[in-house]
This record gives structure tokens, C-alpha cells and sequence, in this order.
């Protein structure tokens, strides 16, 4: 078959992850590293992951590791919890946003006006896999619980011989939901198209980390949005071609949609367009999804090459570029008035495969806290409205010295405490005009 022009495009399109440099830190960089070694009750979860993932360990195409840490899970077990997280001090990023002006060390609103993060709230993160095992983020897995509960063969299947191991839903090998995906119970790995998209790279785990690592648990630190829901969705394969991975985030932006993810995280990109990629971005803003992208790691201006899919000029992206401590932007990143928010993104500790902890960089550490923040807003209570959300996240962004071309739409940097007083707010003014409504007479009072 011919391709059009445009599919030729696609099939030199990369996608890949928007990081830029990765520091694998494991056994000296902290305590955390060692309670993890010790403790043999770390590796528990909630008992349907347990149960979920001891029932996956038919497929070869994971590492014999990891195969050997999902069977060794242990039980559900009670957190540890209410403990403050012993690297949370190490970890500039929070703070940075302004995190601990609004929470407390173990992560409690500290305002009455603030609420919690909400597991009603799911996060797809489209990346290179997650270790849904690791002790931060296990509880936080999102579950299809259209894939869950018991299941018996009819009597027509077991009349015609069939043998079934298993005998629930998670793993009856048949697509219980009926969304196109068979026992997908916490997201689909797109390139070996299996139900287990575990993260053997690094990258996809360290971004979940950021967005919804585990507060109060003792150990690491803490996901801006500590009780979200992480669905996790495969689409990067280093060894595979950048068409493929194109496809891949492609499927992954189309599953996300269709299963309820609110909140997109796209933590990559390359620098050509392809329609089938912004096809599915469209999708994903015609069903109310907010689609946060990094801005790039090629120190360039994205108003003259744009990089995609976050240059895409769709109202429902927001752009994310990456400064430092010091607040000012890291050469590395992309800027431009097409680039929407700054966030933290050099030397960000967060989660690793394994139960292990490290520091990476880029834009996509500073997307992840753009993601997180979303979902901090979006458990407020207030109707889900991206629109909304997206306006809430630039408006309280914290003016920063970007001047020039290096300035972004925001004008600056990530803000929690801005932008929770925004929503809050917008709530009571809109309150206030309902209320004055409902003061009007409905008759004039002669
Ligand atoms: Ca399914
Ligand atoms: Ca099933």
C-alpha cells in the first residue's frame, strides 16, 4: 500500500522520553534504600494487585527479577503510615511549587478550604511503563474494575473442553469489559501488547513517582498528588523503531480516553507532527481530557520549531518547561509562547524500578508536576472542566525573570498555593452570582 506524504513523515517521527540526564542512585544515596532491603512487608499491596499480579507470571516477556519480586508480594498488609517521608527535605521540587505552604510534612491539607488528593482522579501515564510493585506507588495503581471479581467458564466453554487456570476476570483471558483489551486490569503495555506494562527502563516509574508517589508511608518522599490514581500505559520500547513508539503513544492516548483517565502525562516527544498522534490529542479534548506535555530538551524555541505533541495548538495541552532550583530555566529545556507553565526538573528524586529511589532530569520530571498539580485541582470537588483546570494551573504560575523569547505563556513558574486560591476563588465568586440570582424576586413587587 502507498503511503501518503504525511505517513511518511510519521515514519521517521521519535518518540521518546524527555529526559536528559538520569542519576541511578541505589544503595548509598539514602536510608529509604536500606528499609527497603530490610523489610520483607514493603513489597505488599492492596490485595487486588496481589492477586492481579501473582496471576501474570505466564508472561515471558517479563525479566525473571521481576517475575521473582511479583511472586515473593506478600498479602495486604497496613501501611506503616503516618510517618513523615524521610527524603522529603531532599527533594527541592516540592517545596520549590510552593507544596509545603499548603500541606504539611505529612502531606495534610493545611488550610480547611484545601481538600485531599482524590484516587477519584486517574493520571494515564504514557511512558515507558511504571513498577506498579514499588512500595510508593502500589497503592496508587489504578485498577479497570470492569476486569476484577470471580469467573466460572459457561457450560457451553467447559462442555467444549476448555481448561481454565484461572478463575477470575484479571486473568480469564477473555476481554471482560469488552474495551478491546483482554484482562487489562492496570493499563496495557502497547509494545508487547500484553496486561502488564512494567517498567524496565526507569523513566515511566520516576514520572509516576513525581505525580503520585505515596505520602506519610515513612519512606521516599511524596507525588504532589499522594492518592491518585495511576494508570499505566506502555508505549516506549528503546530497541523499537520511532514509528513504532509513534503508533504505540498513539493506542496509549486512545486507550486512556476510553478507560477514564482524566489527566494525561506525556513526559516525551520528537520534533515532527504526525496527524494520527494529533488525531488522538484531538480525541482526548473532545472527551474533556488535559493532555500535559514536556516542552523538549533541545534548548530551543518552540514558537519557531515546535516539538511535538506538546506544540500542537489544541487548548487542551499544556506545555512544560523545566528551570532549576534557582528558578531559572535549564538550558537544556524548550521555551517559547507556545510553552505554557515552568516547573522544577533538574536533579528530581523520585521512584525507581525495584523498590529503589534516584534522581533524573529534564522536562519531563517538570511535566509530572505540572500533571500532579492538575490532579491536585481536580479532587477539589469542583465538576471536572480541563478548561478550568488548565486556566487555574497558568494563572497561578509565580512570575519568574524569563524575559525575552525564554519568557513562557504562564510568565513563570508552577504554583500550588496560587492556584488552589484561584479555584477557591472562582468557587465563591461563581457561588456569590448564584446566590444573587436566587436573591432576585421572581416577580416584581408592586
Ligand atoms: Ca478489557
Ligand atoms: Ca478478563
Amino acid at each position: 500500500m502507498w503511503m501518503r506524504g504525511s505517513e511518511v513523515v510519521a515514519n521517521k517521527t521519535k518518540r521518546i522520553p524527555s529526559v536528559f540526564t538520569v542519576s541511578l542512585v541505589f544503595c548509598s544515596l539514602l536510608a529509604v534504600t536500606e528499609i527497603v532491603a530490610k523489610s520483607n512487608t514493603l513489597l505488599t499491596a492492596n490485595a487486588d494487585a496481589v492477586k492481579i499480579l501473582k496471576d501474570r507470571l505466564h508472561y515471558p516477556e517479563l525479566p525473571a527479577e521481576i517475575q521473582a519480586r511479583i511472586k515473593n508480594m506478600s498479602a495486604s498488609q497496613p501501611m506503616v503510615g503516618l510517618e513523615a517521608d524521610t527524603a522529603m527535605a531532599r527533594e527541592w521540587g516540592l517545596a520549590s511549587i510552593g507544596f509545603f505552604d499548603v500541606f504539611t510534612r505529612l502531606v495534610k491539607p493545611a488550610k480547611p478550604q484545601i481538600l485531599d488528593c482524590s484516587p477519584k482522579v486517574t493520571v494515564a501515564v504514557i511512558d515507558t511503563g511504571v513498577d506498579y510493585t514499588h512500595p510508593e506507588l502500589k497503592n496508587n495503581v489504578w485498577i479497570n474494575r470492569g476486569e476484577t471479581g470471580a469467573w466460572e467458564p459457561s457450560k457451553e466453554l467447559a462442555a467444549k473442553g476448555y481448561a481454565y487456570k484461572c478463575r477470575d476476570k484479571s486473568c480469564n483471558g477473555i476481554d471482560d469489559d469488552g474495551n478491546g483489551y483482554v484482562d487489562d486490569v492496570v493499563g496495557w503495555d502497547f509494545v508487547h501488547d500484553i496486561p502488564l506494562p512494567f517498567d524496565t527502563h526507569g523513566h515511566g516509574t520516576h514520572i509516576a513517582g513525581i505525580i503520585g508517589g505515596s505520602a506519610a508511608n515513612g519512606m521516599g518522599t511524596s507525588g504532589v498528588c499522594p492518592n491518585v490514581s495511576l494508570m499505566s500505559l506502555k508505549y516506549y520500547d528503546n530497541s523499537g523503531s520511532g514509528y513504532n513508539n509513534l503508533t504505540n503513544t498513539v493506542r496509549a492516548i486512545e486507550y486512556a480516553v476510553a478507560n477514564g483517565a482524566h489527566i494525561i502525562n506525556y513526559s516525551g516527544g520528537g520534533s515532527e507532527p504526525a496527524p494520527s498522534e494529533r488525531a488522538a490529542v484531538e480525541l482526548a479534548r473532545r472527551k474533556g481530557v488535559l493532555f500535559v506535555a514536556a516542552a523538549g530538551n533541545d534548548g530551543r524555541n518552540n514558537d519557531k520549531i515546535p516539538y511535538f505533541p506538546a506544540s500542537y495548538p489544541l487548548d487542551n495541552i499544556v506545555s512544560v518547561a523545566s528551570v532549576n532550583k534557582l528558578n531559572h530555566l535549564l538550558p537544556s529545556s524548550n521555551f517559547g509562547r507556545t510553552v505554557h507553565l515552568a516547573a522544577p526538573g533538574l536533579m528530581i528524586l523520585s521512584t525507581l524500578p525495584g523498590g529503589k529511589f534516584g534522581t533524573m532530569s529534564g522536562t519531563s520530571q517538570a511535566t509530572a508536576f505540572a500533571s500532579g498539580a492538575a490532579a491536585l485541582l481536580a479532587s477539589q470537588g469542583e465538576k471536572w472542566d480541563y478548561h478550568k483546570v488548565k486556566k487555574y494551573l497558568v494563572d497561578g504560575a509565580k512570575p519568574l525573570s524569563l524575559s525575552g523569547e525564554k519568557a513562557v505563556i504562564a510568565g513563570g513558574l508552577l504554583s500550588i498555593p496560587n492556584s488552589l486560591e484561584g479555584q477557591i476563588a472562582a468557587r465563591s465568586s461563581e457561588n456569590a452570582s448564584i446566590a444573587a440570582k436566587d436573591a432576585v424576586p421572581k416577580k416584581p413587587t408592586l
